[in-house]
């Protein structure tokens, strides 16, 4: 019997982020099939969706820099990147072959000014998205996390959980990452830190 007070967060599996996309992850959805089984292990499964308006300030498009590159925002570094899971569109949509009968979905990125990686705060660490309370008001806190990127909003969202007192793990098997200038390494580092199990 799944525990009451376990959720699966299955994060961004989504059309832009698999090979094809917009910001492909390799094998982004050769994880697919391992996912949607894990499902049947959980009580509560809660997907998130990147979900940015045309014009996002984390697309490189809107600052006329490549992808890739980094600028300063109000809140940090930010890197941009190619314009991707945009509002309504194909990109924006879940894999074609992803189970969506979970409890929830959470989307985030849709403030223009601010990126949001993880699934609890903005980029700004401060502006939350709710999910902390849905899941204290559910009685839950244990969370498994798989999806992409292993590196972005994965590693935002698994440290965040951490930090609020949540019991993490993540399994690395169902996460594929970017990995662009070691953030894979840094992004392990950062989890194990943080009191994440990594497996
Ligand atoms: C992500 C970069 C930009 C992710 C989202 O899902 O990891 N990465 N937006
Ligand atoms: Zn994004």
């Amino acid at each position: 019997m799944p525990a009451p007070n376990e959720a699966l967060l299955v994060i961004d599996i989504q059309n832009d982020f698999c090979p094809g996309g917009a910001l492909a992850v390799t094998g982004g959805d050769g994880i697919v099939p391992g996912v949607n089984q894990l499902m049947d292990d959980f009580a509560t499964v809660i997907l998130t969706q990147d979900w940015h308006p045309a014009g996002h300030s984390s697309f490189a498009s809107s600052h006329k820099a490549e992808p890739f590159t980094t600028t300063q925002m109000p809140y940090g570094t930010q890197v941009l990147w190619p314009d991707h899971c945009i509002q309504g569109t194909e990109g924006a949509a879940f894999h074609k072959d992803l189970r969506v009968d979970g409890d929830l979905i959470i989307r985030k990125g849709f403030n223009p000014e601010i990126d949001s990686y993880s699934a609890f705060f903005e980029n700004d660490h401060t502006t939350p998205t709710g999910l902390e309370g849905y899941l204290r008001t559910r009685g839950i806190d244990r969370l498994t996390m798989v999806g992409l990127a292993t590196d972005f909003c994965v590693n935002f969202s698994a440290v965040d959980a951490a930090k609020l007192g949540f019991a993490v793990t993540v399994r690395t098997d169902l996460c594929r990452a970017i990995d662009m200038d070691g953030s894979l390494a840094a992004a392990m580092d950062g989890m194990k830190q943080a009191g994440v199990e990594v497996r």
